[in-house]
C-alpha cells in the first residue's frame, strides 16, 4: 500500500514538473530561428564573397564546411553563435575562389537551443552551392581590358577558346553573337560573347575585334567611317565601350586621325596584318 502511494505521489510529481515545463517553456522566447543569408556564391578565380549565419532566440553550435576545398574554402570551420565573431548571434562567413569548378558548403547546426533552452533541432543542414568561374590567360593576342571585354587583336574565336582555362570543372564554351544567338563560324565581330558555362551558371565575356569598329566582323571602310565620325564628334563612340576597344588601334586610350590611319593602311596592304 505504501509503495503504491508513492508511486501515485512520484507520477503526481511528474505531472506537474511536465507542465511547470510546459508553461514554462510557453512565454516571451516561444521560438528560435537561424537563417543563412545565400544559397548560391558566384566566385570569379582569386575573389570572395561573404554570407552570414544569424539567429534570433537561438545559441549553439554550426559547422561550416566546404565539399571541395580546392574549389572554396571557408574563412571559418566552426562558430558558436552565442559569442559570435562581430556581434552577438551573427556569423559572417568568407567564402574565398581557390580554383575553377563547382562545390557545396555545408552549414549544419548542432545543439541549437532557444534562450530558454529549448532544443531547436536536432541538427539542422543549409547547403551553399558555389560556383567559382574560371580563367582567360590574356596575351598579345587576347587582351584584358579595364571593362569586361576582352580584346581580340588578330585571328578568330579558337583564339579565344584556347585561352580559356577551366581547370577540372566541366566546362562549355559557347560563341554567341551580341543578340545571344550562336555564332555559325569563328569570325568574331565586335561585340560578340564569349560564354563559358561551369554547373549551370554562364560567365559571360564580351569581346572586341580590333578594327572591327562597327561589328560585322571586317576590317574594311565601314570601320574607318565610323573612326572619322567620332572624331568629328558627328557620332561618339563610348569610352572604353567595345567599340572604343576595337577603334583604339594604336591603344593610347583615345581615339584620334592616328587610329583613323591606321586602318586606312590595313585596308589598302590587303595583307592582314597592321603596320607598326
Ligand atoms: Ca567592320
Ligand atoms: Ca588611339
Amino acid at each position: 500500500m505504501k509503495k503504491i502511494k508513492q508511486t501515485l505521489m512520484g507520477a503526481a510529481l511528474a505531472i506537474i514538473a511536465i507542465a511547470f515545463a510546459v508553461f514554462t517553456n510557453m512565454p516571451a522566447f516561444a521560438t528560435g530561428s537561424v537563417t543563412v543569408s545565400k544559397n548560391s556564391l558566384s566566385l570569379a578565380i582569386g575573389g570572395s564573397d561573404t554570407f552570414t549565419i544569424s539567429a534570433t532566440n537561438a545559441a549553439g553550435r554550426v559547422d561550416i564546411v566546404s565539399a571541395d576545398e580546392s574549389v572554396a574554402m571557408v574563412s571559418h570551420d566552426v562558430v558558436f553563435l552565442d559569442s559570435g565573431i562581430t556581434n552577438e548571434g551573427e556569423a559572417p562567413i568568407t567564402v574565398t575562389a581557390e580554383g575553377v569548378g563547382v562545390t557545396t558548403i555545408t552549414v549544419t547546426l548542432t545543439d541549437v537551443v532557444t534562450f530558454d533552452e529549448e532544443q531547436l533541432s536536432p541538427s539542422t543542414t543549409y547547403t551553399i552551392n558555389v560556383v567559382v568561374g574560371p580563367e582567360i590567360h590574356t596575351d598579345t593576342v587576347l587582351e584584358a581590358t579595364d571593362s569586361n571585354i576582352l580584346l581580340l587583336n588578330e585571328g578568330d574565336f579558337s583564339d579565344v577558346e584556347s585561352r580559356v582555362d577551366a581547370g577540372e570543372a566541366a566546362a562549355t564554351i559557347s560563341h554567341l553573337r551580341s543578340d545571344e544567338s550562336v555564332a555559325d563560324n569563328d569570325v568574331v565581330k565586335t561585340g560578340d560573347i564569349l560564354r563559358i558555362t561551369i554547373g549551370g551558371v554562364n560567365f559571360d565575356y564580351v569581346l572586341a575585334f580590333l578594327g572591327d569598329v562597327n561589328g560585322d566582323g571586317l576590317v574594311n571602310s565601314g570601320d574607318y567611317i565610323k573612326i572619322k565620325k567620332h572624331i568629328m564628334e558627328s557620332e561618339t563612340i563610348a569610352y572604353q565601350s567595345k567599340t572604343w576597344f576595337a577603334a583604339d588601334i594604336n591603344k593610347n586610350n583615345t581615339i584620334t586621325s592616328a587610329d583613323y590611319v591606321k586602318v586606312r593602311l590595313y585596308i589598302m596592304d590587303g595583307t592582314g596584318e597592321w603596320r607598326p
